[in-house]
C-alpha cells in the first residue's frame, strides 16, 4: 500500500517504519550519544520487541544501526524489554535489560538479563553480547509478571546500586539491589520507595540535581547542595511523576520533600504525550539529558496502514529550578542548528478576538518562541472553586477541556495555533489563560488542544492542560513550541510547565500549513517578541 506520509517528523527521532515505544540506554560513548528503543521488527503495533539503536554525534541528526539486542536465549525469548545503560569506570558500557521468560503470566514472566559491547573499540557499539551468567535476576519474592525496568546503576558506600519497577497488589514500588562487582546482585531488604494506589511502577529513573546552576550530574554523585530526583511511569494513567527528594544514605532509601506530592497529584515532565522517558548524565558537556516517547493518537488501523507508530521526543536537558520545587526542561541546544532563516514580531498588540499571522515561515517544520506582556491582572477570570471536583490527578487538562481556545475569558486565552490550515477548518491551539482565585492569587494554565486540530472524527484528540508556577508581578508569559507535522512539543516559562499533543490533520498538511497568535480574552496583549525559525529536515542514515 502507498501511503501518503504526510504525519512523518522531519527532526523528531524515527524508525524508517515500524513500531516504537519506550527510549532505553541512552549514553555518551567516544564521541557518540548511543540511543536504543522499543521496537517492533514485524509491523506497526507492539510486539516482538527488540533494542533498536541508533548513534549520533549531536542527537539531531541519526545513524540508525541494526536492532543492538533481540530475543537469542531462553530467558529473552518472548522479547527485550526496557533497561538502561551504565558506563562503568574504563569507559566500559553495561546494559540492563528485562527479558521475557514466558508470555504467562500476562504481560510476562520477567528477569534480568546484562549485555556488554563486543567490541569496546567501536565507537558505534554494533554488536551486543550476553554473557552466560544470565539472567543475573530472577523474580523471587517479586510479582514475577511485575519485576521490570532496570534503572542505571551509581556507586556508594562500597555497592553498586541500582532499582527495578514493580507493585505489590496496587502498591506500586522501586526495589533496591546492590552489589559488589556488579555482577551478584542482592535485594535490599527495604524498598527504595513505594507508595500505594498507584499500581505497576514501570521505567522508574533515580538521579542526583546539583541545587545551583544548570549543570547535570553523574549518577553516583553525593555531597552538599546535592537533590534527588524519583521518577516512576504509572502504568495505569499511562503518565509518569516525579518527586524532588533526599537520598537517605543510613537507610539506603529515598524520601521525597514533602513540598509536593507524591505519585497521583504531583508534579509531570510533560502534561501531554510523553511516557517511559529515562535520563543520562552527558559528561562531555556536563548536561542531564532526558528522552521520552510519545505514541500515535490514531487508529491501530491508522498506523498499519501508514506502516509506523511512536516518535521519540527531542531530547530535553533537565536541571533544578532556582526554587528547588521542580524541574526546568528546555530542547537540547544542538536542535537550533536546523534553524533557517529567521521570522520577528516585536511590539504587536493583539486585542480581543483578533488573529495576527506569522508569515514567511514552513510553518508545518518550525521552532517558535514568544514572549507576551499585559497591562493589568484586573481581567483575569475567576478560578472555579467547583473545578475541586474534576477528577484530581488531571485538574489542568478538565480545565483546558471546558476551556477550549475559543471560550472568551479576561487575561487569555491567548497564544499560538500551530498547524492551522488555510480557513482554521483546523489547529493545534497552545495557550494560557489566568485565573484569580477567592483568595486573589493568580493561577496560570497552559493549554494544549487537539480538540479543533483535525477534520478526521477517528482521532484521539485530547486537550491537555498544566499549571504554571510563576510570579506574574512582570505581566510577561514566554512560550516555545516545536512543530514537526503531527507533534507539538511546548515549553512554557523557560521549561516550567511542558505539553506534548500528537495531531493529524486532514487539510493543514506539508505547504498548507499557517501559523497564528490569538487572543480570545478582553485584556488587550502585546507580542513582545516572537522569533520563529522554519526547520532543515535532520539527517538519516541506516548502516545495516
Ligand atoms: N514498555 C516495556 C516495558 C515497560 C513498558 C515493554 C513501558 O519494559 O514497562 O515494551 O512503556
Amino acid at each position: 500500500v502507498k501511503v501518503k506520509q504526510v504525519y512523518r517528523t522531519g527532526y523528531h527521532l524515527q524508525p524508517k517504519k515500524n513500531w516504537i515505544n519506550d527510549p532505553t540506554g541512552p549514553m555518551y560513548y567516544k564521541g557518540y550519544y548511543h540511543i536504543f528503543y522499543q521496537y517492533n521488527p514485524k509491523g506497526a503495533i507492539w510486539g516482538n520487541i527488540v533494542w533498536a539503536h541508533s548513534v549520533s554525534k549531536d542527537m539531531v541528526n541519526w545513524i540508525h544501526l541494526e536492532p543492538a539486542i533481540v530475543p537469542s536465549k531462553p530467558y529473552d525469548k518472548y522479547g527485550c524489554w526496557s533497561g538502561s545503560a551504565t558506563v562503568l569506570p574504563g569507559d566500559k558500557p553495561v546494559i540492563f535489560y528485562t527479558g521475557i521468560v514466558d508470555p504467562k503470566p500476562s504481560p510476562g514472566h520477567q528477569v534480568q538479563v546484562y549485555a556488554i559491547p563486543a567490541n569496546y573499540s567501536d565507537p558505534y557499539l554494533r554488536e551486543w553480547i550476553k554473557p552466560d551468567d544470565n539472567p543475573f535476576l530472577k523474580p523471587t519474592s517479586e510479582n514475577i509478571s511485575a519485576f521490570r525496568d532496570p534503572t542505571t546503576a551509581w556507586y556508594n558506600n562500597g555497592h553498586w546500586k541500582m532499582i527495578i519497577g514493580s507493585r505489590h497488589n496496587h502498591r506500586g514500588i522501586a526495589y533496591l539491589y546492590r552489589s559488589r562487582d556488579f555482577v551478584t546482585w542482592v535485594k535490599a531488604k527495604h524498598p527504595f520507595h513505594s507508595k500505594r494506589d498507584t499500581g505497576m511502577w514501570e521505567c522508574p529513573d533515580f538521579y542526583p540535581v546539583a541545587s545551583k546552576g544548570t549543570n547535570g550530574l553523574d549518577t553516583s554523585t553525593l555531597g552538599k547542595g546535592v537533590k534527588y530526583v524519583l521518577k516512576n511511569s504509572i502504568e495505569v494513567t499511562r503518565y509518569e511523576y516525579y518527586t524532588i527528594g533526599r537520598y537517605d544514605l543510613i537507610k539506603d532509601i529515598y524520601v521525597p520533600y514533602n513540598t509536593t506530592e507524591d505519585g497521583w497529584g504531583g508534579l509531570r515532565y510533560d502534561y501531554g504525550n510523553f511516557y517511559a522517558s529515562k535520563s543520562f548524565y552527558d559528561p562531555s558537556t556536563k548536561r542531564r539529558i532526558l528522552w521520552g516517547w510519545a505514541n500515535e493518537s490514531s487508529t491501530q488501523n491508522e498506523d498499519i496502514e501508514k506502516g509506523w507508530a511512536g516518535i521519540q521526543l527531542i531530547p530535553r536537558k533537565v536541571w533544578l529550578d532556582p526554587s528547588g520545587q521542580m524541574l526546568l526542561q528546555w530542547p537540547i541546544s544542538e536542535l537550533e542548528t536546523l534553524r533557517r532563516k529567521k521570522v520577528e514580531l516585536n511590539n504587536v498588540i493583539v486585542k480581543k478576538g483578533n488573529i495576527v499571522e506569522v508569515k514567511g515561515l514552513i510553518a508545518v517544520q518550525a521552532d517558535v518562541d514568544v514572549t507576551f506582556t499585559f497591562s493589568s491582572l484586573e481581567k483575569a477570570e475567576l478560578y472555579d472553586e467547583s473545578w475541586a471536583e474534576f477528577p484530581h490527578h488531571d485538574l489542568g487538562k478538565s480545565i483546558c477541556g471546558v476551556r477550549g481556545a475559543t471560550v472568551q475569558g479576561g487575561l487569555g486565552p491567548f497564544g499560538l495555533m500551530t498547524l492551522a490550515s488555510h480557513n482554521l477548518e483546523e489547529y493545534t491551539p497552545v495557550f494560557f489563560r489566568v485565573f484569580k482565585t477567592i483568595n486573589k492569587k493568580h493561577k496560570v494554565l497552559l493549554c494544549s488542544d487537539a480538540t479543533p486540530s483535525s477534520l478526521n472524527p477517528k482521532e484521539y484528540k485530547p486537550s491537555f492542560g498544566g499549571f504554571v508556577d510563576v510570579d506574574l508581578s512582570e505581566k510577561k508569559l514566554s512560550l516555545r513550541s516545536l512543530i514537526d507535522h503531527s507533534v507539538v512539543e511546548s515549553f512554557a516559562e523557560g521549561g516550567k510547565t511542558v505539553i506534548t499533543s500528537r495531531v493529524y490533520p486532514t487539510l493543514a498538511v506539508i505547504r498548507n500549513v499557517h501559523l497564528h497568535v490569538f487572543n480570545n480574552g478582553y485584556e488587550p496583549i502585546t507580542i513582545k517578541k516572537l522569533n520563529a525559525w522554519s526547520m532543515k529536515t535532520a539527517k538519516t542514515t541506516s548502516i545495516n
